[in-house]
């Protein structure tokens, strides 16, 4: 179909001819200049190449054959918080996490392109209150972490915050606003990821949810690799004299990205990718899962796991693949800089969702059942391109309490949240020899306690508390 407005840049017209894609003009003579812009605006940043890549996956309709893939596949073995392994003794690691803290090698990325939608909060998940006496927002409390970290060890966490087209402005406002949450400034690099089209699970067309407007959503948290190296964020650490980068997301307030221990195993183990792992004992949870198969590890997400493979378990009761992914990862700053130069790094994976369109009539419609393929990049497909992989298992109550879900859910649900940083409060406090009333609500802020060292120097041994608190290091 030939594409005719004049005020239609030719190339572009030609690029929407040959993708068939004319369609998405319909509307055109009925927009006045600025709604034309900005539809030119999402037209001219399509890759059409990519387009037709995208295309030729939703035709094909499913992701990888993933069981079949992983038909051999075992858990490969994890070393403990708190127990290590012989050649790595919990000790030196922490000695060697510290010692990489102190001499500002360790950066961070924080995933925060995801909304609050399901909260019921419009802006990003960021800004939803967490503190359970401060209602500190998850942006504050993980924030507060690098402070803490700058404040025990003098060097500041250089922190790239990736976010996306629906979050990119109130989170800067954000940081305005709170004196970039108390980091310095010089340590803070905000870069935006891209936007991917939606497509019409029927025909493959683009998808018009306004007459000025295509449906697109967020790369996935994989978008990161690409976004952070146009942004200049991968020199950025450079600058810093960064050599390894923790990432971490915006939905986890208990997250230990910096740990030193976690760090220290990293270090000491020379790996590519470290990460983060609990014990996944039931298949319905709502973890990925890392797996090793012919030397290499990969990440099978949890949705891409066919239920028969998730609920095996091996003959000590144990899940076969019981390695539960928490998204808190180490990279070393090498690997993401070679991962970054490679043109495919990291595959597309596909999500059936009901996306609201534009009929033919400029009517919107909101369907109930899945009308449409959305594409996602996740960070995790890197794993194996590492040739050195460790893993660490935590305890989730030290360090696994994502908010996810509405309260009144049954898991990940903001009370759970609540109960989870009340009962990690209460066990420091309990170690530093603080007694709290029960049914009182304690905080730890994230920004001055790092841990029970902390308390101990704030309040001392034999204290009891018996009305809610936050426990600030002065
Ligand atoms: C993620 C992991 C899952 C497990 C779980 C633990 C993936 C695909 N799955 O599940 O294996 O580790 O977390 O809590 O990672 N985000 C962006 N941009 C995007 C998409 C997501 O920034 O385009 C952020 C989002 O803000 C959130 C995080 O990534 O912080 C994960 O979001 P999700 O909804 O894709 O993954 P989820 O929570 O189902």
């Amino acid at each position: 179909m030939r594409v005719q407005h004049d005020d239609v840049p030719a190339p572009l017209a030609e690029a929407l001819a040959l993708a068939g894609q004319g369609r998405v003009l319909r509307f055109w003579p009925e927009l006045d200049c600025a709604a034309r812009s900005r539809l030119l605006g999402q037209l001219a940043a399509i890759d059409w190449q990519e387009f037709s890549r995208l295309q030729r996956l939703a035709r094909a309709r499913e992701n990888a054959g993933v069981d079949a893939a992983f038909a051999a596949a075992v858990t490969p073995p994890c070393l403990r918080l708190g127990v290590g392994s012989d050649a790595i003794p919990p000790d030196a690691a922490r000695a060697a996490g510290a010692g990489m803290l102190a001499a500002g090698t360790v950066g961070a990325i924080l995933v925060a392109g995801g909304q609050g939608t399901r909260l019921g909060c419009s802006g990003p998940k960021g800004l939803v209150p967490v503190g359970p006496v401060s209602r500190a927002s998850l942006f504050s409390v993980l924030f507060g972490k690098l402070a803490a970290v700058r404040r025990r060890f003098g060097r500041s966490v250089p922190l790239a915050i990736m976010t996306s087209s629906a979050t990119d402005a109130d989170t800067r406002r954000f940081l305005v606003e709170t004196a970039h949450g108390g980091l310095d400034p010089d340590f803070v690099h905000v870069f935006r990821q891209h936007d991917l089209p939606a497509i019409d699970a029927a025909t493959g067309d683009l998808l018009l949810d306004a007459p000025d407007h295509l449906a697109m959503s967020p790369d996935g948290h994989g978008g990161m690799l690409v976004a952070l190296a146009e942004s200049g964020g991968l020199e950025w650490f450079g600058r810093h004299g960064v050599e390894h980068v923790a990432s971490f997301q915006v939905d986890n307030p208990l997250a230990l990205p910096l740990d030193r221990e976690f760090l220290g195993y990293h270090g000491l183990s020379r790996a590519e990718f470290s990460t983060q792992v609990v014990l996944k004992r039931e298949p319905g949870e709502r973890v990925g899962v890392v797996v090793e198969q012919g030397g290499r590890h990969a990440v099978v997400e949890y949705s891409d796991l066919s239920p028969a493979l998730a609920a095996e378990r091996r003959p000590d009761g144990r899940l076969r693949f019981h390695a539960g992914s928490i998204a808190v990862h180490c990279f070393a700053k090498a690997f993401l800089d070679r991962a970054a130069a490679s043109d495919d790094s990291l595959p597309l994976h596909l999500a059936h969702k009901a996306v609201p369109y534009l009929d033919d009539s400029g009517v919107l419609v909101r369907p109930a059942a899945p009308n449409a393929i959305k594409f996602e990049r996740f960070i995790f497909d890197l794993m194996p391109q590492a040739d050195r992989v460790t893993l660490v298992e935590i305890e989730p109550r030290d360090g696994f309490a994502p908010l996810k879900n509405p309260a009144g859910s049954t898991a990940d649900a903001p009370e759970h949240v609540h109960a989870a940083l009340v009962d990690r409060a209460r066990r420091l406090l309990s170690e530093a020899g603080v007694t709290v009333a029960d049914g009182v609500d304690v905080e730890l802020d994230s920004a001055t306690i790092l841990d029970a060292s902390d308390i101990a120097a704030t309040l001392p041994p034999g204290t009891h508390i018996e009305a809610p608190l936050v426990i600030r290091r002065p």
